[in-house]
Parts: structure tokens; C-alpha cells; sequence
């Protein structure tokens, strides 16, 4: 018998349960329910079709239980999830939906007014006219664990971001080995705060939750105000560190603790886990946050323990079962195992895969006890903002349009808040006057989404530069930060 994708296979268990899969600001919605409308998205994107057969349909959705709904609905009809966020300028969205060769668009009525810009020979359909449709059957066709389920689009050291390709058996076997190293039962319940179009807000987070039969609360956003108040009600948090930050700011430390202080599990990724914010946690909530390393093409590789006294501040732990690791001469780390993606979309050539193991750009060393310690970049060209990942190349594109500047050099500089702050700096042509703060941001904001956005632009009569006239950037970063 052909092998069956595990992803769906969980589904036709999950659909007999009755108990509560999703909490929205709209109510609850119970796992048959949710499957029943993703049944009716399947059967209307199918329109009597056997299978979309690996088509591409782009998500625009508010983040609810109906964004859940459509994602399944998408992989029961045969198609390929590929998720945007209204964070992207519309041309930008529209460069997704092309890359990806999407030719169906599932958008939610808050985002209406994109309609039009993604449009363009694309049939564009509102989910909450699908919910309804008459239900296709669960699997109306065989998928196999191997056929693509989501497209995650993420920036790299070359021109646009690629659109790593993840199988069903991906998603399955990753949200199983979390859900087994940290723990999930029927019983838990997931405050989820992330947004969805990276791997941290869908799989770690959203799907180890759902196809482990817990419950999660979907907050559309972050706001500091709504964590501290559902937290006493969830047993598990998940976060990067700049979320970690903005409650150290903004919330009521008594409140925050009543809350956290009742979860099992508040974990943290994305980026590094500074070691005092983690203490304050420590403080606040009885236990370190587990920190773990992560990738969109490899899912989370290695972990910290659930028992919290194994956990080592500044560590991201040991590999997960079937997780294979090895560190390169240079102390690039490199990973291997089932969780690993499939490649870069149409771009065959520029997935990093050297005998069967994917370089992940990290530098990393491993104590006698094998537990990691990651120890920066191999590209100073990757940033880390609030755990997005950017390349300062693709920022720096978008600027060179700019009439005014004649160089631009974009960088991270440490920051409490954000991890890297990023910097443009610029040279102004001759002959223009340098454009103000504002105007830049704006420019910025029409072409890259709002927080790849540079924090800072500061105007210099020349940049650092090698014998070859290539900018040094660790050199711009010093005389950045000099500045301050
Ligand atoms: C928002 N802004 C940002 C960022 N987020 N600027 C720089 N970096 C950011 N990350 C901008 C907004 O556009 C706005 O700009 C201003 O900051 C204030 O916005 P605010 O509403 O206060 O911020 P926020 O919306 O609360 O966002 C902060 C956030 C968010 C919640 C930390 O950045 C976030 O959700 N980050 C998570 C990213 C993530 O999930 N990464 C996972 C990648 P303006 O004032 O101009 O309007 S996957 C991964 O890394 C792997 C798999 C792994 O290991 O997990
Ligand atoms: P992304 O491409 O957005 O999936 O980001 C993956 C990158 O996030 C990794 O290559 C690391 O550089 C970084 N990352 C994830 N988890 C951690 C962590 N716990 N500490 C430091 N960096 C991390």
C-alpha cells in the first residue's frame, strides 16, 4: 500500500474529538468542528476537482481559528499552504504570490483593500464564503508523506528571500518529536502570541499544539496587556526574546508572575535568549525559559530539557531524537535528519546541502555533555530583529533605488531590545541633499516589510572599505557605535 501522509493521517484521528482545539476573540472552536470547516475550504478550493495536486494557495488571514481552518483545508485539497503577512508592502505580497506561482489567494475581510494587488490572472477568494462549502472528504485523494505541504519564505545572503519547501512528513515528524520532548497532552493549553508565517508562530508553536490534541488561544497580535491577562488560563508560552523584553517593560511584574507562574512550560527561540532577561523570568515565573535553536529549514534541531533544572542559561541544548548534528573545522553547524526541508523553491542551486546535511550559517561549539553553545554567524549580512530573520543585502537593494543616496550599507548594532537594531548608512550623492530621517523611513516602508525597515540612517562622508573597495561592515559597526 502507497504511504500515506502522517500529517492528514493525524487529522482523521483528531476529527472525532469534541474537545476544544482553538480559542479566538470569536469563541471556541472544538477539533471536529475545525476540521469539518477545513473540509469545506478543501471542498470548495476543489470545486469537483480529485486534487489540486501541489497547487500554491497564498494565505492572507487574520490570525483565528479560521487561518487554521484554511491551512488544513489547503493540504486535505492537495495544495501547497504558502503563508504572507499584511506586514509587506502590497507589491511585495504580490512578489510572493509570484515567486510562489500561486495562483489562488485566501484572504480574510480585514484584508479586503489587497484584493486587487493580488489579484493579477489570480483568482482571489474570501475564506469566510468557503466555511460553509459543501465538506470534500477527508483525504478525497492519497498524499504521501514526501508531497510538499508549505512554502515558508525566508531571506538569505543572496537577493530575494527563498521559499523553503516543507513536506508533510516534515511538519508531522517535527511537531511529534516536540510535542514528545516538551511534553504535550490533550490537557495543555498554548498561549500563542507568534505570527504565522514563520516557523516559530505555525509549526513549533501552532501545529506541536494542535496535533498533539491540546487547546490554543490565539491572540491576533502581540500585546503585552492580553499575554499577562491569559496567561493564568494556558500551561505553555512560547516567545522570542524580544517578546520576553517587552513584558520586562510594559507589563505588571505582580500580575505577569500570578500568570506565568501557573504555566509548565514558557520557552524561548529565534534568536539568542540574553542570560539576564532570562533570569528575570527565572524570578518572576519559578524557572528558566527552555531555550532551543531553530530554523525554518530544519525546524527546532536542538533543545534544552523539559526538566527544568538541566536547562544552562546561554545553551540551546542537545539534539531531539533523529536529529543529527556535527560541527564544521570553521564551527559551522551543520544538521541532518527527517525534519529537514526539501530545498529552496525553484532554486535548486542554492540550497546549502553537502552529502545529505544542511549548513545552517551558525557557528556553534558542543560541551563534553554534547549540549550547544552558539557562538554567532558565518554571513555578517544575516540580522536578527524581534527573531526575524533579514539580509541586509536585500534592505540595501531596496534603498540603492533611493535618487539621493549614492552608497548604502545596512548593519545590526547589539540591542537590548531587538537583538540586532538595524543601521543604514549612507552616502549622498552629489549634487542632492541628504534626504530627512522620515522621508527615508517612509521610502523604506513602500518597499520592505515594517520591520526590515532601518531604525536608523545616518549620513557618512565615506564608507569603511578593504583593498578591493568591498565594505567592511565589523569595521562600520564599530564607528556606528562609536557615534552613540
Ligand atoms: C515590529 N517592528 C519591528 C519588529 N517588529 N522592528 C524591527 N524588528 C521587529 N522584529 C516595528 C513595527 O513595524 C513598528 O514600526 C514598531 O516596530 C513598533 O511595533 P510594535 O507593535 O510595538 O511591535 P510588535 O508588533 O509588538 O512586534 C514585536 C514582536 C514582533 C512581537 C517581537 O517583532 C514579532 O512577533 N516577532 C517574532 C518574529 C518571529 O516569529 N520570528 C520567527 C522566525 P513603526 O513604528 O515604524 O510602525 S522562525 C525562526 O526564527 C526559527 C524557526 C526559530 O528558531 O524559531
Ligand atoms: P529563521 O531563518 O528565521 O528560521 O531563523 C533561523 C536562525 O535563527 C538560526 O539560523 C539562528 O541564527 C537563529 N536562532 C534560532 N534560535 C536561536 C537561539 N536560541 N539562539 C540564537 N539564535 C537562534
Amino acid at each position: 500500500m502507497a504511504a500515506r501522509s502522517p500529517l492528514l493521517a493525524r487529522l482523521a484521528e483528531l476529527a472525532a474529538s469534541t474537545r476544544v482545539a482553538l480559542l479566538d476573540d470569536r469563541g471556541t472552536t472544538t477539533h471536529d468542528q475545525l476540521i469539518r470547516r477545513a473540509r469545506s475550504v478543501a471542498g470548495a478550493l476543489l470545486n469537483g476537482a480529485p486534487s489540486l495536486d501541489g497547487r500554491r494557495v497564498a494565505l492572507l488571514l487574520t490570525q483565528d481559528a479560521d487561518w487554521l481552518a484554511a491551512f488544513l483545508g489547503v493540504l486535505i485539497a492537495g495544495g501547497v499552504v504558502v503563508p504572507l503577512a499584511p506586514a509587506y508592502p502590497a507589491a511585495e505580497l504580490a512578489w510572493f504570490a509570484a515567486d510562489a506561482e500561486a495562483d489562488l489567494v485566501l484572504l480574510s475581510a480585514e484584508y479586503d483593500a489587497l484584493a486587487l494587488d493580488l489579484a493579477h490572472g489570480r483568482r482571489v477568494l474570501r475564506v469566510d464564503a468557503l466555511l460553509c462549502a459543501a465538506p470534500a472528504p477527508l483525504e478525497p485523494t492519497l498524499r504521501a508523506p514526501d508531497d510538499l505541504a508549505l512554502l515558508l519564505y525566508t531571506s538569505g545572503t543572496t537577493g530575494r528571500p527563498k521559499g523553503a519547501m516543507l513536506t508533510h512528513a516534515n511538519l508531522a515528524t517535527h511537531a511529534r518529536l516536540l510535542g514528545t520532548a516538551w511534553g504535550f497532552t490533550e490537557r495543555d493549553q498554548l498561549l500563542h502570541t507568534l505570527p504565522l508565517h514563520h516557523l516559530h508562530g505555525l509549526g513549533i508553536s501552532l501545529l506541536t499544539a494542535y496535533l498533539a490534541g491540546a487547546a490554543t488561544r490565539m491572540l491576533p497580535r502581540f500585546d503585552p496587556e492580553r499575554v499577562t491577562r491569559s496567561l493564568a488560563h494556558a500551561t505553555v508560552f512560547m516567545a522570542v526574546p524580544t517578546i520576553y523584553r517587552r513584558l520586562a517593560d510594559a507589563a505588571d511584574p505582580a500580575r505577569l508572575a500570578a500568570g506565568a507562574r501557573t504555566l509548565r512550560l514558557a520557552t524561548s527561540g529565534s534568536a539568542a535568549l540574553p542570560i539576564p532577561l532570562g533570569e528575570w523570568w527565572r524570578s518572576l515565573a519559578g524557572d528558566y525559559p527552555l531555550e532551543r535553536f531553530g530554523m525554518t529549514e530544519v525546524g527546532v534541531a536542538l533543545s534544552n530539557p523539559l526538566e527544568p533544572s538541566g536547562r544552562q542559561p546561554g545553551r540551546v541544548g542537545t539534539p531531539l531524537p533523529t536529529v543529527e548534528i556535527r560541527c564544521a573545522d570553521d564551527g559551522e553547524l551543520y544538521v541532518r535528519g527527517p525534519s529537514v526541508f526539501a530545498g529552496y523553491w525553484r532554486r535548486p542551486d542554492t540550497t546549502p546541502f553537502e552529502d545529505g546535511w544542511f549548513r545552517t550559517g551558525d557557528l556553534a561549539e558542543t560541551d563534553a555533555a554534547g549540549s550547544v553553545r552558539l557562538l554567532g554567524r558565518t554571513s555578517v549580512d544575516i540580522l536578527k530583529s524581534g527573531g526575524y530573520k533579514l539580509s541586509a543585502l536585500e534592505i540595501e537593494a531596496a534603498l540603492a533605488e533611493h535618487p539621493a543616496l549614492a552608497e548604502v550599507a545596512v548593519v545590526g548594532l547589539p540591542d537590548a531590545t531587538w537583538g540586532d537594531l538595524v543601521v543604514c548608512a549612507f552616502i549622498v550623492r552629489a549634487g542632492s541633499s541628504a534626504p530627512d530621517h522620515d522621508s527615508l523611513r517612509a521610502f523604506a516602508r513602500a518597499r520592505l516589510a515594517a520591520y526590515q525597515v532601518p531604525r536608523e540612517f545616518v549620513a557618512l562622508a565615506e564608507l569603511p572599505r578593504n583593498p578591493l573597495g568591498k565594505v567592511v561592515k565589523p569595521r562600520l559597526v564599530e564607528l556606528l557605535r562609536a557615534r552613540t
